[in-house]
């Protein structure tokens, strides 16, 4: 009897123990969603995006607007004795929270959480209606204003309900329940600690615990004491304490409870991680952490997915950040927003120092709104994020002046009084960044452009990040250093990083002779190489982000894959580029060695020609093995190991050894010359007007580079490369509307007089793929067909095609007949006797091909 009744109690005392804490539950699952104006409802579930697919669509502009999502929550009884809230981790971009048709809240901004208390609207014991309001629409008042990433609109991220007692840890405001753990002195010797909150609906009778837990679990600090005003602020020390680095991302752990002295029941609970490090920015020595110098190497991270848009489950960002720390990467920047509040705990436990930066980008408008939300969003990205000692930087403004400088239009008053805006927000945001914190660094990301410094903008925060595209945007690698070393002399007292590099690439795109604007995984590899060499040989430099980790959604983009900026290390769905695995070789310790070219197993060369091998590796030498042969050997240089082999034609085992690691690659060849004698297995595709192969990922086909004609071979005659302008150095990176082999249509021989197969008798069927490059055809045509006076302007392109001099094509107008960047493809049968000359005659303008496909029927 006496056990039962025990037992009984304890029952008791267990389920009000757990009745009587916080209770945090994600309200994802089961919604109901309709866009404005439309009558279509779907079921959904969060995190949702309405964009995740309209985003990718050719000529369309993604749907910015409202959506509705509508849901009834059942609420029991007894939480008519509690404090309810509704807590968005992120919605973009304003949002309006209705219960039971009443107005809860509204907040501005997309990429900040906050919290609505919605008690006195609820009618406990039965159910209540949830409507949610999502706007992404444009609005000059709200950052960010235009930037090259999608601005998706949705419950992207976890939306909570969260259920205390009465009195509580104050959940409203900009914190959305953070409470504030700050280190501000931390040695080797001792950490101080301070911890403050609030607590809301206060009364005289609650009782405040706290403990601290070191990073293996062990209690170092208490506190239990009866609170005597709605504030407090409890001082803790840690001694000896142990650090959070990269190398040893130490967390610590405070929990508090929130007590009923009268009952003794939890009426609410907290607890949060925290970390003891200290650091510094030198102008002449770099980053230093607990005292030490670190280069920080990593990346820029978008938080979209391949057809997820921004909605993505927390495994992905998770996955995400581990494969930067697997890379060996220490820093992150969330360019251009604050991220998932899972991003920032994953820094904390996997050791990656952190940039984040509020959305303030390319623009601002100078109205007393736009300026508030912008402040707005930088104290609730501190007050939010402030525990996580992985964050070392509070970023507030993106290359301010870039639609300045590109508006050509603008007047020198608009200039200046752009100028002038941007100025005095940096200043307010300076200053509440200091206001709210000032044990972090402040950072600015600048493009090159002189106007930062003389402005003035560059000396308001503590460093500057330059986003720098040599090689790129701007002419010549080389020309990195040299710039980096004239801003350094220039303001000696600045302490400076690189806040993005890199190229835009493609796994599709193939080469050993890579050169700008070509997209090729070599040019990227080269260039990131390059970047990596200059700024790590540069002691004052703090350190560099990669443009981007990830490739990423941009509607306004055109590149070699349409809507997608492709500067990632990584795809859109995060499968490796070379380069993601060059980082890994050059960062990392542990033995490791890669072959370069996972999309490159399959070369076409010129007979005898060698074949260019690429190996990652960290290690001194590296060791490849060829069909089971080995012994050829190279040294490794900037972690590079490069081979030439001579092998003949056929497929080959290559094994590459360094170390302790292994990697083994097959590794195809063929000769260009032989794929004449093959068409009766394979058509010949060439990528014309490139030196690079592209790879279909469609039909598996591989358009060649494209090659001059020789005996007994084939290639063009006459005409030179495409160039768009003088600094990209082939084709045309707009997109090409009807095709997805964009990039064969890209690059093209302008001018050539023929192309010509040396190929024995037979029915062929010849594909000519072109398009119009050039935009100004379309508008300038006033070619008319059946005129015997022929009036040409200067854009119009007229020619015709012969294939073995019969005529094919009279008067080819691309624009006139297709419209410009179409893809057009001709196909043709044609039986022959010996050869195939297909000559290209100009009327007017210069001859254009992008591709050609020769198949034996
Ligand atoms: C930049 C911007 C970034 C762009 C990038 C690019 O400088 O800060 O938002 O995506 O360049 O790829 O052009």
């Amino acid at each position: 009897m006496k056990l039962l009744k025990y037992l009984a109690f304890l029952l008791f005392f267990i389920a009000t123990k757990t009745e009587a804490q916080r209770l945090v539950k994600t309200i994802n699952s089961g919604w109901e969603f309709h866009l404005e104006n439309s009558e279509e409802i779907k079921k959904i579930n969060i995190p949702h995006t309405w964009n995740a697919k309209d985003a990718f669509i050719d000529n369309k502009e993604y749907f910015r607007g409202t959506g509705i999502y509508e849901k009834q929550l059942v609420v029991p009884d007894h939480w008519n004795k509690k404090a309810v809230f509704i807590r968005f981790e992120g919605a973009n971009q304003k949002t309006s929270l209705f219960i039971n048709d009443k107005l809860a809240g509204t907040h501005i901004g997309g990429y900040t959480a906050f919290v609505f208390e919605i008690t006195k609207f609820l009618n406990a014991g039965s159910a209540n209606s949830i409507r949610i309001e999502v706007d992404n629409s444009h609005n000059p008042d709200i950052p960010p204003l235009e930037a090259d990433f999608n601005f998706y609109g949705g419950i992207y991220r976890d939306l909570e309900l969260i259920i205390t007692g009465k009195s509580h840890f104050q959940l409203e405001g900009e914190a959305a329940g953070n409470l504030l753990i700050k280190t501000p002195e931390v040695n080797k010797e001792n950490a101080k600690v301070v911890f403050n909150g609030q607590v809301a609906n206060f009364n005289q009778n609650l009782d405040l615990k706290i403990q601290i837990t070191d990073p293996s679990g062990n209690k170092v600090s208490a506190y239990d004491k009866t609170l005597t005003t709605e504030e407090f602020s409890i001082d803790f020390s840690i001694e000896n304490p142990e650090l959070w680095s990269p190398d040893h991302p130490e967390l610590y752990t405070l929990e508090a409870n929130l007590i009923d002295s009268a009952s003794g029941e939890t009426l609410d609970s907290y607890s949060s991680k925290f970390g003891c490090r200290w650091f510094k920015a030198d102008p002449e020595k770099g980053f230093l952490l607990n005292g030490k110098p670190i280069k920080l190497i990593g990346a820029n991270r978008h938080q979209d997915f391949e057809n997820m848009g921004n909605a993505v489950p927390n495994a992905i960002h998770r996955k995400d950040y581990q494969m930067i720390k697997d890379m060996g990467a220490n820093f992150i920047r969330t360019a251009h927003y604050p991220q998932d509040p899972e991003v920032y705990r994953i820094c904390d436990e996997l050791g990656l120092l952190v940039w984040t930066e509020v959305p303030v980008i390319n623009d601002v408008t100078d109205s007393e709104a736009y300026h508030q939300n912008a402040i707005d969003m930088q104290r609730e990205q501190i007050l939010q994020l402030y525990n996580h000692p992985s964050i070392v930087f509070w970023g507030y403004m993106n290359e301010i002046f870039i639609r300045l400088v590109f508006t050509g239009d603008m007047s020198e008053v608009d200039k200046n009084a752009k100028i002038k805006t941007s100025v005095a927000l940096a200043k307010k945001l300076e200053a509440e960044t200091k206001k709210l914190d000032t044990s972090r660094l402040s950072v600015m990301a600048l493009h090159e452009n002189d106007l930062y410094n003389t402005s003035g903008i560059a000396d308001i925060p503590d460093v500057i990040g330059w986003n720098l595209y040599f090689g790129w945007y701007t002419m010549g690698l080389e020309n990195l250093g040299k710039f980096l070393d004239e801003q350094h002399k220039k303001y000696p007292e600045r302490p400076i990083l690189i806040s993005e590099y890199g190229p835009g690439s493609d796994s599709r795109i193939q080469t050993n002779d890579p050169k700008p604007w070509d997209y090729s995984e070599a040019y990227q590899l080269k260039s990131h190489v390059s970047y990596l060499n200059q700024v790590i040989e540069r002691d004052y430099m703090l350190g560099m982000a990669a443009w981007n980790f990830a490739d990423f959604g941009s509607s306004g983009r055109q590149d070699s894959r349409p809507y997608i900026n492709q500067k990632g290390l990584v795809n859109f769905n995060r499968e490796p580029k070379d380069v993601y695995y060059y980082y890994k070789a050059r960062l990392t310790d542990k033995d490791f060695v890669y072959i370069a070219g996972k999309n490159f197993e399959h070369r076409f060369i010129k007979k005898d020609q060698p074949v260019l091998i690429k190996v990652f590796s960290n290690a001194e030498q590296v060791e490849l093995t060829i069909n089971d042969t080995p012994g050829k050997t190279s040294g490794v240089i900037d972690n590079i190991a490069t081979f030439s082999l001579n092998l003949p034609e056929g497929k080959h085992l290559i094994k590459a050894v360094s170390g302790d690691a292994t990697f083994q690659r097959h590794i195809e060849v063929r000769f260009r010359v032989n794929l004449i004698k093959d068409l009766n297995k394979n058509p010949i595709t060439i990528n014309v007007g490139s030196h690079s192969d592209f790879i279909d990922e469609e039909t598996g086909e591989i358009w060649i580079a494209d090659q001059a004609f020789s005996e007994n071979n084939f290639g063009y005659m006459g005409g030179e490369t495409f160039q768009q302008s003088e600094n990209k150095f082939q084709g045309t990176a707009a997109n090409i509307k009807l095709t997805a082999k964009e990039p064969v249509y890209q690059t093209m021989r302008q001018g050539l007089n023929s192309y010509n197969f040396e190929v024995p008798e037979g029915t062929y069927r010849v594909s000519l793929l072109m398009t119009e490059p050039n935009r100004a055809a379309s508008t300038n045509n006033i070619y008319n067909l059946g005129s015997d006076q022929k009036n040409f302007s200067e854009e119009t392109r007229v020619f015709d095609i012969l294939i073995n001099e019969q005529m094919v094509e009279n008067d080819l107008n691309l624009a006139a007949d297709y419209g410009v960047l179409q893809a057009v493809e001709l196909n043709y049968e044609i039986v022959t006797e010996e050869n195939i000359k297909i000559e290209f005659r100009s009327k007017s303008g210069k001859t254009i091909l992008s591709g050609i496909r020769l198949e034996k029927l």
